[in-house]
Order: structure tokens, then C-alpha cells, then sequence
């Protein structure tokens, strides 16, 4: 940070008379270099935030939250106890029902931790809160037991709904990565025995970096790369019951090749899954070497909650395959009434190297075969970076956020940038807006999160603007962007 600090300092410098109005917020309330920052928000306006930092003198993770929406946050608190490194924090809520409705928000965290290592070795830990965040687990619970933290244990995520809370990771007890996943029904008060997912032998082969989505209803989807035959493939395995159980994993990168035969086993790297589920849907994309070495987005499609799969999957960019990089893509489900057609619409957008530096595509499914994909950034083409593209959905709305380095007026540094489609990703607006409120070009921004909830925009992200890696926040209607002033100083 040291770096962004000393071009800060000189851009300050530089310009003593104008000083910035800003609408979007820093909400981790020190000067310590903050890491990993996630948002969550729930359907009834519970706003959490978490990350990590070192204020406290070795890592912690930090959670604050909002009690208005998103117009003022909390004091930090500490939501993790350990006296080692406390990385990587995972965040999910959700507003459960009870005998009286709905009740106060639950709120989950897990993380990575070195507590238990000399070797800092990694393992998973877990804490919760029941009364929208006023109060937590007197300890922290070991969600992947290693007492003598022998191994490595990593890459955890949490999904919630009603009273259900998931959470999956990777570990290497047994040799080589596997990948699990625990479930409660309870809010995390009582918890089913934790699912190996990776049906080869334990340890056989690495299996690492599971997605997880679930719908509150008993369902819950992982998927992952796993490197069983050789290159690694993508696999999904689902549950119906809480997570009791989960079906035997399934290869879902599946098809031909560029040669026109079938895609065999462990053939080419396909990676980073992204699974997302909406109703009776569930979609996962990730990216594939398959076709030449520029890598392409793939995707297949559950309608029935995670039981059959395409017998291939969809290649999501319509030019020659293989030749331009598409890569990370992020995905979401959107209700679609107005369509006479399928009423649930799936959402993919990527970054795409197809003009040169990274631009922002999108495309839906259904109609893969009869509209192409649609640009998102509306800079000049390939002209600076866009990338690390995520996705939120709310009824029909979609909204895609990423970082863009279009900007060459300031310090060279990247700008948060969204578009957004109120009609189930049919049409887009035709220039898209800014999401942090600074001058352009003039603090790197990262680790971008949003949400959406009644017609708004949810954003967080850690940004350099003042000297170190701060966790800021905005809340804008969708369709507005965020505006900075420059003002005089004082
Ligand atoms: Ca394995
Ligand atoms: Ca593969
Ligand atoms: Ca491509």
C-alpha cells in the first residue's frame, strides 16, 4: 500500500485548493489496510459489512452494519476471537421466519485461520448472529476441525435463506484438496455432518474453489474445479434436504471440442465456476480452454433444482472460439413475467479481450442461438481495462459492476463503473454510470461487491483514496450514477 500512499500524498499535494464531496461512505473507521471486503443485504434492509485488517495488531476479521439502509453504519466490531491471522472473510444473511414472522436478521461469517498451525496452515472458522448482528457466538466455531492444524484447509463461502445457512470449502486432510460442505436448518444452531462432495477416492485429486447458491427451501448447489482425470473439469452436486445429503457430483463441462469430439475427461482446464439459482433454475459459468488458447465462457442449466444438466455446454460469446480471452465470468437468474416465453432468464457477463484490453459482455438464456451479446462498458473498445465484472438481480432488474481503467486524466488508477437492465437483460442503457464517487482516475478501488433491494444499488469495495485501503460504501437508485463534487478548501 505503501506505493498508493506516496501518489495520494502527491496528488494532494498537487492540488491544494479543491478537496472532494462524495456521496458514497468509508465505513471501516480506521487506518489500517483493510482486505476482502464482502456486503450482504437482507430482504428486509439489514445492510452488513465485513473485512479484514490489522488494526488490532495481527488480522482480524471486522463487521459493521447499518440499521438505516445504508445512510449511516455502526462502530466496527470484532468478529473474530483467535490470536493468529484471520483472512479471506465470507459474509451471508438472511431474514428468517419464525412463529411470529419474520423475524431479526441472521448473519454468518466464516473465514480463514491460522490459529491452529505453527506452520500457518489454514483453517475454516465460522461465526453467527441471530439478532441482526447485535450479537455473536462466545467463540468462534471450527467449522473443519484440524486441532493441530495439520493441513491446509481454504476457500470458504456461506449462503443463507430462511433458516438455512450453508457453507463449503477445500481441504487437504487426505492428500491432495477435496471439497465439502455443512448445512443447518437451525440458524446454525444445531448442523448436519459435513459432505465430502468429490465422488473419487478421498485425496485422489485435487478439487478446490466451490460456488455455492441455495434457495431458503432445502436446496442448496456447489460447484467446482476438479482435477480428477488429468486438466480440471467443472462439477456441481446438490441437495434437496437440507443438506442431509447431496446428489454424486456431476460433470457439467461436457460437448465438443474444436475438432468436433466430445470433450473427454480431464482433456482441458476449464476453472472458476460462478452458480447462482432462482426458483427450480440453477446456472453455472466458468471459463475453458477447450476451444484453442484464449479461453471461452461456458455454462450449463438445471430446471429442476440441480438434477439434470445440459448434455453440453453453451459456449456464451457468438465470435470464432478460442481465440479471444473471456474469462471470470459472473452469473445471476431474473424473473421474467412480461415473456411469453421461459419466465426465468439467466444472466452471464464476462470480461472479454476480444477488442484489444478487457471490455464487459453480456448475454441471456434462453436465445443464446438468436441475439448476440451485448457490450456493457461504453468506453471506446478494448480501450482500457474493464474488468471483475459481478452481478446482482432483484425481480426483473440486472445490474453489472466492475472496475474500468478508461480513465487517463488522473493518476492511472481503475474507477467503479455499472450498467444496468430493468427488462430482464433485453436492453441496457446506452452510456454507462459511475458507482464510486471520486474523481476519475485517481484511487484504486477493488474487491467490488454489490447487492439490490427495492429499485437500489448496494456497493462495496476497498479503495486507496485516503492513503490506505479503506472500506467504502454507496447506496443509488438504480439508473443514477454516483456524482463527486470538487469543492474548495477551506
Ligand atoms: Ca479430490
Ligand atoms: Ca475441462
Ligand atoms: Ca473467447
Amino acid at each position: 500500500m505503501r506505493h498508493y500512499l506516496t501518489c495520494l500524498v502527491l496528488f494532494v499535494a498537487c492540488t491544494p485548493n479543491v478537496v472532494f464531496e462524495s456521496s458514497d461512505l468509508q465505513i471501516n473507521a480506521s487506518d489500517a489496510d483493510s482486505t476482502h471486503a464482502r456486503l450482504c443485504v437482507t430482504d428486509q434492509g439489514g445492510v452488513y459489512a465485513v473485512w479484514a485488517d490489522a488494526r488490532d495488531g495481527t488480522d482480524a476479521i471486522w463487521l459493521t452494519r447499518s440499521l438505516d439502509r445504508g445512510e449511516t453504519f455502526e462502530a466496527p466490531i470484532r468478529v473474530s476471537h483467535g490470536q493468529a491471522r484471520s483472512l479471506s472473510p465470507e459474509l451471508a444473511c438472511a431474514s428468517p421466519r419464525d412463529a411470529t414472522g419474520i423475524a431479526e436478521d441472521a448473519v454468518y461469517v466464516v473465514w480463514e485461520d491460522t490459529r491452529d498451525s505453527e506452520l500457518e496452515n489454514r483453517n475454516i472458522y465460522f461465526q453467527r448472529s441471530v439478532d441482526a448482528g447485535a450479537t455473536w457466538l462466545d467463540m468462534d466455531l471450527a467449522v473443519s476441525p484440524d486441532p493441530e492444524g495439520r493441513n491446509m484447509h481454504l476457500g470458504p463461502r456461506v449462503v443463507a435463506g430462511n433458516n438455512e445457512v450453508y457453507v463449503t470449502w477445500f481441504d487437504g486432510r487426505a492428500g491432495a484438496f477435496d471439497v465439502y460442505v455443512q448445512g443447518s436448518t437451525t440458524r446454525a444452531e444445531t448442523w448436519n455432518d459435513p459432505v465430502r462432495l468429490d465422488g473419487d477416492a478421498t485425496g485422489a485429486g485435487y478439487s478446490a474453489w466451490p460456488d455455492i447458491a441455495s434457495d431458503g427451501e432445502g436446496h442448496c448447489y456447489v460447484a467446482w474445479e476438479d482435477s480428477r482425470d488429468g486438466a480440471s473439469d467443472i462439477y456441481v452436486a446438490a441437495t434437496g434436504n437440507g443438506g442431509f445429503s447431496f446428489s454424486e457430483g456431476q460433470r457439467l463441462d461436457l460437448g465438443p471440442d474444436v475438432n468436433g469430439t466430445a470433450d473427454a475427461p480431464g482433456s482441458h482446464d476449464s476453472f472458476r465456476p460462478r452458480i447462482a439459482t432462482l426458483g427450480s433454475s440453477v446456472a453455472v459459468a466458468w471459463h475453458d480452454e477447450r476451444f484453442g488458447p484464449a479461453r471461452d465462457i461456458l455454462m450449463s442449466v438445471s430446471t429442476d433444482h440441480g438434477v439434470a444438466w445440459y448434455d453440453e455446454a453453451v459456449r456464451v460469446e457468438s465470435n470464432q472460439p478460442g481465440f479471444y480471452d473471456s474469462i471470470n465470468p459472473a452469473v445471476g437468474l431474473v424473473d421474467n413475467p412480461a415473456s411469453s416465453g421461459p419466465q426465468t432468464v439467466v444472466q452471464v457477463a464476462w470480461q472479454d479481450a476480444r477488442a484489444d484490453a478487457y471490455d464487459v459482455f453480456h448475454r441471456r438464456v434462453p436465445e443464446i442461438d438468436s441475439v448476440e451479446e451485448t457490450r456493457l462498458d461504453t468506453g471506446s473498445a478494448g480501450g482500457g481495462q474493464s474488468l471483475n465484472v459481478e452481478v446482482a438481480t432483484e425481480g426483473s432488474t440486472v445490474v453489472v459492476a466492475w472496475e474500468d481503467r478508461r480513465d487517463d486524466s488522473g493518476e492511472g488508477y481503475n474507477d467503479l463503473y455499472y450498467n444496468v437492465s430493468t427488462d430482464a437483460g433485453e436492453t441496457w442503457l446506452a452510456t454507462d454510470l459511475r458507482l464510486d464517487s471520486i474523481a476519475p482516475g485517481t484511487s484504486f478501488a477493488t474487491d467490488l461487491t454489490v447487492d439490490l433491494l427495492d429499485g437500489e444499488i448496494y456497493a462495496l469495495w476497498v479503495d486507496g483514496r485516503n492513503g490506505s485501503a479503506d472500506v467504502y460504501f454507496q447506496r443509488l437508485p438504480v439508473g443514477e450514477a454516483a456524482e463527486f463534487e470538487r469543492v474548495p478548501a477551506p
